[in-house]
């Protein structure tokens, strides 16, 4: 059915996957321009690095199929909000929330959903902080607002997250075998929670004791 529907609307949905496309490079600009702005500031790049997709065609077919979506462009286009995604690697959970307070700040982004998995980890250990957002591209004739998943996580998250991303996509492990994993995962999610909290510690530490130094160098000068 879905081979069916792709013969019958490939022009629509390849250019409905190239509006995608288009958010995904506002977005990314968005956040290099911020990391470039708060680099100057701090003199520390908050953005480890930043990696983009678009849902694959496989993934946006089962979604479709789990969340009965009717097959249409505009029912995709309204219900799968994670076409377009953006993830932003930070090393420490505090410029993650910094990044996002200014990514929403920004007056043409308009949030839709937000899930703190930071705060509120999911019970398999994921942690992340989601935004949906909706953004606008401008085309030759018209402005076209679309929807943007922003996924945020540290090193230590985004590490946890590869491994078990490995795990649930391993066919040959047995029930008892993944059951052993998922326990294993969620211990190393708790761990690697306090560690970002501590690498956090130190680094606020650091930045207290330079700007200590500064404002006494800025005091020696002035006398
Ligand atoms: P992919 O390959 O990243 O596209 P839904 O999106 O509707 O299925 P929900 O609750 O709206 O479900 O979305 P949720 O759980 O907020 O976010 C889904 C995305 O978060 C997933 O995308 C993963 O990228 C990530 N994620 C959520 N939970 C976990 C987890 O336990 N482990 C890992 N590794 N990633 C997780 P997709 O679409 O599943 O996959």
């Amino acid at each position: 059915e879905f081979l069916n529907f792709m013969q019958q609307n490939k022009k629509p949905f390849d250019l409905l996957m190239s509006y995608y496309e288009c958010a995904i490079m506002e977005v990314e600009t968005k956040f290099r321009v911020l990391n470039h702005e708060l680099s100057l500031e701090y003199d520390n790049n908050p953005i480890e690095s930043i990696k983009t997709r678009v849902k694959s065609y496989d993934s946006i077919l089962k979604k479709i199929r789990r969340k009965n979506i009717p097959l249409n462009l505009r029912a995709i286009e309204d219900n799968l909000k994670d076409i377009a995604g953006v993830r932003v690697i930070c090393s420490f959970p505090d410029d993650i929330y910094k990044l996002a307070e200014s990514f929403l700040k920004q007056d043409d982004i308009t949030l839709i959903e937000r899930k703190d998995y930071i705060k509120n980890p999911k019970p398999s250990g994921y942690r992340s902080l989601h935004l949906i957002v909706q953004v606008p591209i401008f085309l030759q004739n018209e402005k076209k607002m679309v929807n943007v998943e922003v996924q945020f996580r540290t090193i230590a998250m985004d590490f946890w997250a590869s491994l078990d991303h490995k795990m649930r996509y391993k066919k040959e492990l047995s029930d008892e075998e993944v059951e052993i994993l998922q326990e294993e995962l969620y211990d190393c999610a708790r761990q690697s929670a306090v560690l970002d909290e501590r690498m956090q510690g130190i680094r606020d530490r650091i930045t207290k004791k330079q700007e200590q130094e500064t404002i006494l160098l800025e005091d020696k000068n002035s006398k």
